[in-house]
């Protein structure tokens, strides 16, 4: 099972294999990659040499000509523009009928429902309902928050079902637990993270407290992550450019100590000031490259900052990425930021 390390890929691959599991008593062999690129030369050559019967795809914008020697599937929710045939391999994608990114469930949601058609007794909505936050998605799988009420009560105590409230709930700190795994450990990380939740599947309290050999490391990771963080909230504080007229802050971080860090930072800021629309700008990205990663809090700004982006990306070639509504990421040469900057502000009423 190939699978994208991001706590969407995680959780689908967690839910996968304990579907997989459930059919042959025998778990998939788990390549988490960081995105479309890490399916290269290399992992193939990897996965031929396992000889699978069956290579599945989740939550990774693959081509299935890529694995045209394989069998099995594709199951992905990104916006693709590649080819939709190639070989034996299946591709499976809603945004093929549904173009409103708003309306496609993250990967976790619809391999969770696959699951639960054919073993109505697991009890996983939890792990579905963590990949869900991470796209912020927890209103279009409302369904799935309601099932977590009553599965595992303790996790919703007395919330409102909305992407804010799941974030501020147990919810938002088994999210930073699963996106914790990439963040310190890379590949191996992530995977620590997929056999935490499998081991927890039926405990998601033990997950929470460290108490399985998996769920153990993971636990550290996550303190070690908390304590970056913490770090660099107070640098915020002290370093950010708060622009008051239009309530945006600028934050350039220093040195990345975590992979990842850049988005993690820019939720948790957007959590401290949800009134405000977080960038945070990682200048260390690449050769002159940068990363910015930008989040803003729906309840109280009504900006789309997908549409945003894309007036902006008219006027600075350099600028790509994308995202949702209200969280995006992207790349931009360096030397266009302050233009980024000018620009982003001007379209902020
Ligand atoms: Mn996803």
């Amino acid at each position: 099972m190939i699978h994208h390390d991001d706590a969407d890929g995680n959780c689908s691959a967690a839910l996968f294999s304990i579907l997989i599991y459930n059919l042959i008593q025998d778990y998939p062999i788990l390549f988490p990659v960081g995105g479309v690129e890490g399916v290269n030369r290399k992992l193939l050559s990897k996965i031929r040499k396992a000889g699978p019967d069956l290579v599945f795809v989740l939550d990774v914008s693959v081509e299935p000509e890529k694995l045209e020697s394989f069998y099995g599937f594709i199951l992905d929710h990104h916006m693709f523009p590649g080819k939709e045939r190639g070989g034996r391999m299946i591709y499976l994608n809603p945004f093929t009928f549904e173009k409103n990114d708003e309306k496609i469930p993250p990967t976790s949601c619809m391999v969770y429902r696959i699951l639960k058609d054919i073993f109505p007794r697991e009890k996983v909505a939890w792990i579905a309902g963590i990949g869900i936050t991470e796209d912020h998605r927890v209103e279009l799988c409302r369904d799935v928050f309601e099932v977590i009420k009553k599965e595992n009560p303790e996790l919703l105590k007395s919330i409102k079902i909305d992407q804010e409230s799941v974030e501020r709930s147990l919810f938002g700190e088994l999210w930073d637990m699963i996106r914790a795994g990439r963040m310190v450990k890379g590949s191996e990380g992530a995977r620590t993270a997929v056999l935490a939740l499998i081991e927890c599947k039926d405990r998601p309290d033990k997950l929470v407290n460290g108490l399985t050999q998996h769920s153990s490391a993971l636990r550290k990771f996550y303190e070690k992550v908390i304590y970056e963080t913490q770090n660099c909230l107070a640098e915020v504080e002290r370093k950010g450019r708060f622009i008051k007229e239009k309530k945006v802050i600028f934050f350039e971080q220093e040195k990345e100590k975590l992979r990842g860090l850049t988005s993690f930072l820019s939720d948790k800021i957007r959590q401290k000031y949800p009134e405000w629309i977080v960038c945070v700008i990682n200048k260390e990205y690449g050769y002159k490259k940068s990363k910015i990663s930008i989040r803003l809090e729906q309840k109280k700004r009504s900006e789309d900052l997908v549409s945003m982006l894309e007036k902006i990306k008219g006027s600075i070639p350099s600028l790509k990425g994308g995202g949702h509504k209200s969280a995006v990421g992207v790349i931009i040469d360096s030397e266009d930021i302050p233009e980024f900057e000018k620009r982003f502000l001007s379209l902020i009423k």
